[in-house]
């Protein structure tokens, strides 16, 4: 039985990772180095100061700033990818996400977003897409990165529904990991071969119901 859906924010709802790698690649340059498309896929999933970090080992320079400036330099990317995300519109959300989770609303399927970043309400609102859950679990509540199950468990926990019975929508292997260790079955979003692990792959939500996901997972 399914009574509960998990959605990852960044690669399943709206792709904001071209607007992260676009922030990232600023910050590179002022640091005075090339910050590659290759490299940028690495940053997705990962929190803000993981990416960081993959951004400056990517710059050779890993090793020359202090925690505080750090924190600088991640708050400074950050107001940049603001600035792309506050220009957003309904029109970014992902083919077929938004009838999708209206089906599932219909059908009386409790739904939780689950994501790593600490601007998933911003993102939810600009897309007019907030009213669609039922609980909004992300960066600013949890303090475990995935492949850590707690931004899955705590979604769950706070809609009273075990993990047996809820299944997370993934476009990292991380997050595919987290959702396994968490107890629950996963769908793994947008054909990455690295998401074999998943209970079920599906390239995009256009033309996907629930009676499939049904079909497919809950045997
Ligand atoms: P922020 P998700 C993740 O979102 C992104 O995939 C990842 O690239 C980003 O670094 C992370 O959120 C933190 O984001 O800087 O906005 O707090 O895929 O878990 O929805
Ligand atoms: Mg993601």
């Amino acid at each position: 039985m399914i009574s509960c859906c998990i959605f990852d924010l960044d690669g399943v709802i709206v792709d904001t990772a071209k607007y992260h790698y676009l922030a990232w690649v600023e910050l590179a340059q002022k640091l005075g180095f090339e910050f590659t498309p290759e490299q940028g896929e690495l940053t997705k999933g990962v929190s803000r100061m993981a990416s960081l970090d993959i951004v400056l080992r990517a710059g050779g320079m890993e090793d020359r700033f202090s925690e505080e400036e750090k924190l600088r330099m991640a708050a400074e990317k950050n107001e940049c990818y603001l600035r792309f995300i506050s220009r957003m519109t309904a029109d970014e959300v992902l083919p077929g996400v938004d009838r999708f989770l209206k089906e599932l609303r219909d059908e009386g399927i409790k739904v939780v977003l689950g994501s790593a970043s600490k601007n998933a309400r911003v993102i939810l609102d600009r897309c007019r897409l907030t009213p669609q859950f039922d609980r909004i679990v992300d960066g600013t509540l949890v303090s475990k990165a995935k492949p850590d199950p707690e931004v899955f468990a705590k979604g769950a926990e706070l809609v009273g529904i075990a993990p047996r019975a809820c299944v997370v929508f993934e476009d990292a292997a991380a997050g595919i990991e987290a959702a396994t260790r968490a107890g629950m079955r996963s769908v793994g979003v947008g054909g990455s071969p690295l998401l074999d692990k998943a209970t079920l792959q599906l390239k995009s939500f256009e033309g996907f119901t629930f009676e499939q996901l049904l079909r497919h997972i809950d045997r």
